[in-house]
């Protein structure tokens, strides 16, 4: 049968995956790890994805998909309004804090939304288990990494 080299033949190419991978995260990702939060803003609405969250770095990613001009807002325990720019309507805008335990207020800061429901609270928890580690950061471009050698065995 010619499963068998199928097998082989797949199991090399994960392995090029996997060094292709090992150079491409040589970046610190893993001593300090960041998230990333989407956070997107309609009129007139936030909504994230994701609602647990762990002490830690996080980016917030604010996307504007409404048609009129919102900015993203964190305030709680250690952040006294961080804020992104004014994001137009299409753009978006990184807003990188650490957030500690505790409760957080996310909104929108344009004068009024945060009374039209531009409005979320969340709870970060210490180091409790409901991880929701999402590894979004997969397969981009297949292995570019020009040459290296191929398999020397
Ligand atoms: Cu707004």
């Amino acid at each position: 049968m010619h499963s068998i080299r199928t097998a082989a033949s797949a199991s090399l190419v994960a392995l090029a995956a996997a060094a292709g991978a090992t150079v491409a995260s040589a970046v610190p990702a893993s001593a300090a790890s960041v998230t990333t939060v989407k956070a997107v803003e309609t009129d007139f609405h936030i909504a994230l994805s994701q609602s647990a969250f762990r002490a830690g770095r996080y980016i917030f990613v604010a996307q504007n998909k409404g048609q009129t001009t919102h900015a993203l807002m964190i305030s709680g325990p250690g952040i006294k309004m961080a804020m992104t720019k004014d994001v137009s309507p299409g753009q978006s805008a990184k807003l990188t804090v650490t957030l500690k335990k505790g409760a957080y207020n996310i909104d929108c800061p344009v004068p009024g939304h945060k009374a039209l429901g531009m409005n979320v609270n969340i709870n970060v928890g210490g180091g409790t288990s409901t991880t929701s580690s999402k590894n979004s950061n997969s397969g981009t471009s297949g292995g570019s990494s020009a040459g290296g050698g191929g398999a020397a065995f």
